[in-house]
């Protein structure tokens, strides 16, 4: 593992793909198998980047430009990165992260035409060697998931964000550019997808993470008990 004894799992995709619902399924199944697992999300995951999500989604960034929202971003990354995702890894946590530098290299880089040595440079910079050691890309064609976001937003109050009030066009355009992702980095990236079942997509999801978990840290007492 690049970053210490944990393993750093990555969500992605567009609106509506499944990845909360996915991320707090698995995030069960390993806890019932021993892991210490944390569950973060990005906009947000911690204290100074919870403060800099609703500037980001409530659109008040928009107007000063793509520069400015990447950047935004990638200040509320390297917090979360410092205070919250790089110590749980060092600890052995599994950490289950919901969207990281992917979602700015589809979001600003691709539909926001940002050049990609900016997004790059910005990356390196601010993940400092914390890369994913797998990120899943859930796939859905970009009208179901507006469909579920809308679904599930007329029953809480928040309303759509900054991002999901965008063209269908340009969702469908993410949803392509994320899996161009996952064929250019096949290593790291695995395609999934999201249409069926909750069931039958976690199913796949927990088929992709087997391959590269760690066993689970056996408690001191229970080790000498065997
Ligand atoms: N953003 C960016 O531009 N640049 C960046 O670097 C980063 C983010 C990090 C964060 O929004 C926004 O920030 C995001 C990109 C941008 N754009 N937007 N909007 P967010 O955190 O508020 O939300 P989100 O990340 O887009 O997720 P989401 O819309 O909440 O969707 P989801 O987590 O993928 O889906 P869900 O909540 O699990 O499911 C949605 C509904 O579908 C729900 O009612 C489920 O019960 C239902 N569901 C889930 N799975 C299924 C299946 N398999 N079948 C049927 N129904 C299902």
């Amino acid at each position: 593992m690049s970053q210490g004894k944990g393993c750093f799992i990555t969500f992605e995709g567009g609106e509506g793909a499944g990845k909360s619902t996915q991320i707090n399924r698995l995030a069960d199944v390993l806890r019932r198998r021993g892991h210490d697992v944390l569950v973060t999300r990005e906009p947000g995951g911690s204290q100074g980047a919870e403060a800099v999500r609703h500037i980001l989604l409530s659109g008040q960034a928009e107007e000063f430009g793509v520069r400015m929202e990447a950047t935004l971003f990638a200040a509320a990354r390297s917090d979360h990165v410092e205070q919250v995702i790089r110590p749980a890894l060092a600890e052995g946590t599994v950490v289950l992260c919901d969207r990281y530098v992917d979602s700015t290299r589809v979001y600003q880089g691709v539909t926001g035409n940002l050049e990609p040595g900016f997004v790059r440079n910005l990356e390196r910079v601010v993940v400092n060697g914390v890369m994913p050691d797998i990120t899943l890309i859930l796939d859905v064609p970009a009208e179901s998931g507006l469909t579920r976001a809308r679904k599930r937003g007329s029953s809480d109050s928040a309303g759509p964000d900054r991002f999901e009030k965008e063209e269908v066009a340009t969702h469908e355009m993410r949803r392509q550019a994320f899996r161009d992702l996952a064929q250019s980095e096949p290593k790291r990236c695995k395609l999934i997808d999201g249409t069926g079942s909750p069931d039958a997509v976690a199913l796949a999801v927990l088929d992709a993470v087997d391959s590269v978990l760690p066993e689970p840290v056996v408690p001191e007492k229970s080790a000498k008990g065997r």
